[in-house]
């Protein structure tokens, strides 16, 4: 859906969501209960180009397992965490209908894609298994992003092109630009000793949220992609919050598509995220521009974050109930629940057979199987090394590093020579003394001098 064709309304869309009969969707919705009056937040877009076709029935039943099993892995990982056997939980619940419509729309080993920790229906639908996303909950060597070493949702696998990201909003701006960068540079030019481009004609999809667009990597990448026209889609997940500060507080003008709107041959769009269909036609005219090579492009899709932030977070704390329940009734899943049931495409039966198979195979062999080792150098442990992941050039049967204590470091300075100045308060303040100067030789006079200057 192109830019002019969005108009902003009040935010609800009463159809047909509510009163779903999904049972993933009541557990979710268990945790309000109290009445809607919508939160005022625009999210529905009007309007469908007619020269995309609408989606096959098959289409949408691909993408509905997607998200399905998305969200039955954040259950599972709920459960988990409750029991102590996860030790954190991010949800993607809300997010998973543009997520899977990118993920349908990428092309695996070809394209570079920089998640973030609300794209589980995305690492989904290209093919990271729920068995490898527990993995990471699990802290297990097993994980394919880290051997267990980074949070779980940190999604990545190297054979699906899903590349590694940290944990600090962001900065995955740049590395999807850097990419962009080399993809197309390396097919233009030779470099001895590397490929002639890592994946042919891939582009970069990056993903990222509301809040995370206020850094300033953000706007660096804007600027990079646009002068040089690279191959990037920019996907930003509008949830309203960055934790528990909305939108309006984090964004100026409260969105970000009208803001990028001055970066020239940046292709700048907008969706409903909760609805698949308007969420697949979006992207699919975005990816057209960015592989056209015409330049990078931006899609604002407006979401909801069903669940807190995280598990160590209280949103009753900052959202209303009334904002609460709303965002209940933009709920993708039941939404395209909803759309396959009315439609024709599919009867609830057989939506309620796919669940049940889809927690079979997100349990794993049921609620009592043991989650899978840990890796060899447990989180924790006093001792250093790197893990014996795939990149590791330790082995775990080499020896282990002895711990041992570092050298104290010499002063970096002898200190001043100028007489403290005299003062009239009696008061007592204190500051903190570096570690290497309370280690030196010249500590004692350092820290008696930190009492006269303060
Ligand atoms: C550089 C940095 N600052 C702050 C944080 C703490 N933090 C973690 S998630 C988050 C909110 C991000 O909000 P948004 O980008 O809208 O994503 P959402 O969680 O809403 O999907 C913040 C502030 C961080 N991880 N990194
Ligand atoms: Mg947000």
């Amino acid at each position: 859906m192109s830019d002019d064709q969005v108009s902003r309304s009040n935010g609800r869309d009463t159809g047909s969501v509510a009163g779903t009969s999904s049972g993933t969707v009541e557990r979710i919705e268990e945790r309000t209960g109290e009445a809607a009056n919508g939160n005022g937040r625009d999210a529905v877009v009007e309007g469908e180009p007619e020269d995309i076709p609408a989606l096959g029935p098959e289409e949408l039943k691909a993408a509905y397992r997607v998200m399905l099993t998305a969200r039955e892995v954040d259950l599972r990982e709920i459960a988990l965490k409750r029991q102590n056997k996860a030790f954190f939980q991010v949800s993607s619940a809300g997010h998973e209908a543009v997520t899977a419509a990118a993920a349908a729309l990428l092309r695996p080993r070809t394209d570079w894609v920089y998640a973030y920790y609300r794209d589980r229906a995305l690492a989904t639908g290209l093919g990271l298994t729920p068995l490898e996303q527990l993995a990471a909950s699990w802290g297990a060597a097993a994980d394919p992003s880290s051997g267990g070493r980074q949070m779980p949702s940190h999604f990545s696998k190297r054979s699906l092109g899903l590349t590694v990201h940290s944990s600090c909003v962001g900065t995955q701006f740049l590395h999807a630009v850097g990419t962009a960068h080399a993809e197309r540079y390396l097919s233009r030019h030779r470099i001895p000793g590397l490929p002639a481009a890592p994946n042919g004609d891939g582009i970069v999809l990056v993903s990222g949220g509301d809040g995370a667009t206020s850094e300033g990597e953000f706007w660096e990448s804007l600027n990079s992609a646009s002068l040089r026209r690279l191959p990037v889609l920019f996907l930003i997940q509008d949830n309203g919050y960055a934790i528990s500060v909305p939108v309006e507080h984090q964004t100026a003008g409260g969105a970000i598509a009208p803001l990028a709107r001055g970066f020239p041959d940046l292709r700048v769009l907008e969706c409903d995220g909760c609805d698949y269909e308007d969420s697949y036609r979006t992207l699919q005219e975005a990816f057209d521009y960015v592989r056209s090579g015409e330049g990078p492009a931006l899609v604002q899709a407006r979401v909801v974050r069903l669940l807190p932030h995280s598990l160590s977070d209280e949103d009753r704390d900052y959202k209303t109930a009334a904002e609460r329940e709303s965002d209940q009734d933009r709920d993708p899943l039941a939404r395209l629940r909803d759309r396959l049931t009315a439609s024709g495409a599919a009867t609830r039966e057989e939506l309620d057979g796919l669940r049940k198979r889809t927690q079979a195979e997100v349990a794993g062999g049921g609620p009592a199987a043991p989650p899978p080792p840990p890796p060899a150098c447990g989180i924790g442990s006093p001792r250093r090394g790197r893990p014996p992941g795939r990149n590791s050039t330790v082995s775990e049967s080499a020896p282990r590093p002895k711990w041992r204590r570092r050298p104290p470091m010499p002063s970096p300075c002898p200190g001043p020579t100028r007489t403290p100045p005299a003062t009239t308060s009696t008061a007592r303040t204190w500051i903190l003394v570096p570690r290497s100067s309370r280690r030196s030789p010249g500590s004692p006079r350092m820290r008696s001098r930190a009492r006269w200057w303060i």
